[in-house]
């Protein structure tokens, strides 16, 4: 069983996994405007990433017995002027989920939910990944400025990445 303040706050993370997810898929639908084929895998696999993060939270509230209540999910951004762009927002919205699984690891602390607690300790570390492979290629892309060979060199790399559904927990 948890209580009622984890189990609010859990089913809210739910929804800002479920946030991201939406907010990427927009971002994949961008890069497919660009014809950017790469940018839309890396996207495509961070949105079945952020599924996968929102599908942990339920099991892991289901199997405390909890209650799952899902609420609306917001409505993200359609456009933006440049890959570049993109990823300074997908930068800044990372940083903006690690404060709000840090909010979370606060009040496993506050309320001495040592379950829960552990269970976030993989939300912890996926962040600190999550952040990482983000600035990876945002850095790269303040390089290439507005060099387009550089960009479908990128877009090539990013092609690479392949999905690895987490074992969460
Ligand atoms: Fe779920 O890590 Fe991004 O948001």
């Amino acid at each position: 069983m948890i209580s009622e303040k984890m189990n609010t706050a859990l089913n809210k993370q739910v929804n800002a996994e479920m946030y991201s997810a939406y907010l990427y898929l927009a971002m994949q639908a961008y890069f497919q405007r660009l014809n950017l084929k790469g940018f839309v895998n890396w996207m495509n696999i961070q949105v079945q990433e952020e599924m996968a993060h929102a599908k942990g939270l339920y099991d892991y509230i289901q199997e405390r017995d909890g209650e799952i209540i899902l609420e609306a999910i917001e409505k993200p951004e359609s456009n933006w002027n440049s890959p570049l762009e993109v990823f300074e927002a997908i930068y800044k919205h990372e940083q903006h989920v690690t404060a709000l699984i840090n909010q979370l690891a606060d009040i496993a602390d506050e309320t001495k939910d040592r379950a829960a607690a552990l269970f976030l300790q993989w939300y912890i570390k996926e962040q600190v990944e999550e952040e990482a492979s983000v600035s990876g290629v945002l850095e790269t892309l303040k390089m290439i400025k507005s060099d387009t060979h550089a960009l479908l060199l990128l877009d090539k790399e990013l092609m690479a990445r392949v999905f690895n559904p987490p074992v969460i927990g």
